[in-house]
This record gives C-alpha cells, sequence and structure tokens, in this order.
C-alpha cells in the first residue's frame, strides 16, 4: 500500500509507533515533509474529525489519534524548521482561553519558525491578558491566536480589544486561525489577519511585519 494511505490509516488507529516509523521511511524515499503532512497526518485527521462528529468514535480514539499525529510531526519538525532564515520578527502564539485544542496552533508556530520567525508559544486554554502581557514584554509585532471551538472563538475579540483599549494596536498586530473561525469572522472581530492553514498563516505573518 502506498506509504501515505498507510500514515492514514495507522493514524486513525493511533498507532503512533508504527506513524514515527512510517513517516521516517516516507523521508527516506524522498516524500517531501510537507506532502506527508498534508496528505497523511491532515488527512487521517480529518478523517478522525468526520468520524468523531458523527459519533462513530469517542474521545479516547481521538486522543489516541491525537497523539500519533504529534509522534509524526515530531519526526517532520527538524526538517519543516531547516529552511529557517536568521529571525524576522517575533511572534507570540497561543490557543485561546478554554480551549485544549493545539495541534494546528503547534504546526502554525513549526511553520512560523522555519520561516525565520522567534515564536514564543503559549500553549493552549491561554488568558486574554496573558497574550498582552507577555507580546509587551517580548517586543513581539505579531500575536497569533488559534481556536477550534465556536464557543472559545469570541476569545480572540477579547484581546483585540484589550490591545485597542491599551493603544497597542498599531504596535503589535493580529492573526487568527482554527476550524471554525473565518476571513469574515476575522475582519467583524478587527483581527489583522485571518490565516486558512499554517502555510498561509506564514505568508500573513510576513505582510503583517512588512506593513509595520
Ligand atoms: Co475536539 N473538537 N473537542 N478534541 N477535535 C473538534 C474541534 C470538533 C470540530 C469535532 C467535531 O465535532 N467534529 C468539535 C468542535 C465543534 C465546535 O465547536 N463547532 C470538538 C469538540 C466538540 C471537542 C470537545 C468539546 C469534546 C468533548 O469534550 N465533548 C473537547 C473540548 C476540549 C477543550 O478544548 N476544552 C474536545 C477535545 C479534543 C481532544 C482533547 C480529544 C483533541 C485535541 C488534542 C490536541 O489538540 N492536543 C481533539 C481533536 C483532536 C479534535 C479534532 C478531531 C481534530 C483537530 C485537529 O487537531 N485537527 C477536531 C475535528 C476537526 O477539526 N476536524 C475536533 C488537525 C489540525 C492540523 O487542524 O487545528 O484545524 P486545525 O489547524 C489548522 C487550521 O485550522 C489552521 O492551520 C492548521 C493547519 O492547517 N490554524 C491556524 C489553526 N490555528 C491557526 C492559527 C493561525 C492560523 C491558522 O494563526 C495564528
Amino acid at each position: 500500500m502506498d506509504i501515505l494511505k498507510q500514515i492514514v490509516e495507522n493514524l486513525q488507529q493511533g498507532n503512533n509507533k508504527r506513524i514515527s516509523e512510517l513517516v521516517r521511511q516516507a523521508l527516506k524515499q524522498k516524500i517531501p515533509a510537507k506532502e506527508i503532512l498534508d496528505n497523511g497526518l491532515i488527512a487521517g485527521m480529518d478523517i478522525i474529525g468526520k468520524q468523531f462528529k458523527a459519533h462513530k468514535i469517542f474521545l479516547p480514539e481521538v486522543l489516541l489519534s491525537a497523539r500519533a499525529m504529534y509522534a509524526g510531526m515530531d519526526e517532520l519538525k527538524p526538517i519543516l524548521i531547516k529552511e529557517g532564515v536568521p529571525t524576522i520578527g517575533k511572534v507570540v502564539i497561543g490557543t485561546v482561553q478554554g480551549d485544549m485544542h493545539d495541534i494546528g496552533k503547534n504546526l502554525v508556530g513549526i511553520m512560523l519558525k522555519g520561516a525565520g520567525f522567534e515564536v514564543i508559544d503559549l500553549g493552549n486554554d491561554v488568558p486574554p491578558e496573558r497574550f498582552i502581557e507577555v507580546a509587551k514584554k517580548e517586543n513581539a509585532r505579531v500575536i497569533g491566536m488559534s481556536a477550534l471551538l465556536t464557543t472559545t472563538m469570541l476569545g480572540m475579540k477579547k484581546v483585540i480589544d484589550l490591545l485597542n483599549k491599551q493603544g497597542l494596536s498599531s504596535e503589535i498586530k493580529t492573526i487568527i486561525g482554527g476550524a471554525p473561525v473565518s476571513e469574515e469572522f476575522a475582519h467583524e472581530i478587527g483581527a489583522n489577519a485571518y490565516g486558512y492553514d499554517a502555510t498561509s498563516a506564514v505568508e500573513c505573518v510576513k505582510k503583517l511585519i512588512k506593513r509595520s
């Protein structure tokens, strides 16, 4: 069977050790890291999402798949970062308060590092004030927020409102992303950019830094 299909299948089964082996094998076969990520790991996770929604699988299975996803990402991380160039600006990233989903946010972090940004990752469940406190302390030029739940995405607006209140919105730009978020929503809450995926997030951050 095609190695990417094997990755998709093993990710669904949560076989983290096998995923590490398969990703290493795929890299040996000179399959580009981005292709392994998109057509192997993310493709597998997409299926998990659909099955979870349809109540065909439950949280324990999703957690096992997430663990397998991380095992694969650990193998890809050095390659995705390798093409990095010297630091071109600091970015603070995190998943908003109340939200534990961090796979997509971590991918965005990896890609930003690969593009030469210094990334300060605050993890998940980050209170609005924390984003701003750290961005100010570190002189970061961009705050990147991720949300995967419709119930937490409004946390992004809280950060933007606080930035405005403190008169910081011209110095510190914002980018948002995550499955329930859209360009329209970004516009609505006053975010400076919306990243559809990790690659587009990098492009947006580059533009934001050029403009500021
Ligand atoms: Co959760 N979960 N989950 N979950 N989970 C979703 C998001 C859900 C859509 C599943 C479903 O019903 N189909 C649903 C949300 C429904 C909604 O709000 N509309 C859901 C739910 C309901 C829940 C719980 C409430 C379940 C429960 O307890 N009953 C619970 C909430 C816990 C909490 O956060 N408080 C929960 C828990 C979990 C796990 C812990 C089991 C696990 C997370 C593990 C982890 O992250 N460490 C989990 C997972 C894995 C998922 C799914 C299956 C996969 C998410 C994922 O990692 N995708 C997800 C279904 C789905 O999205 N298909 C689901 C892969 C990742 C690479 O994609 O994160 O979208 P994504 O990131 C992309 C882009 O969105 C973008 O770039 C990334 C790369 O392309 N992006 C950015 C993301 N952030 C960005 C930031 C940017 C720019 C781009 O700029 C800064």
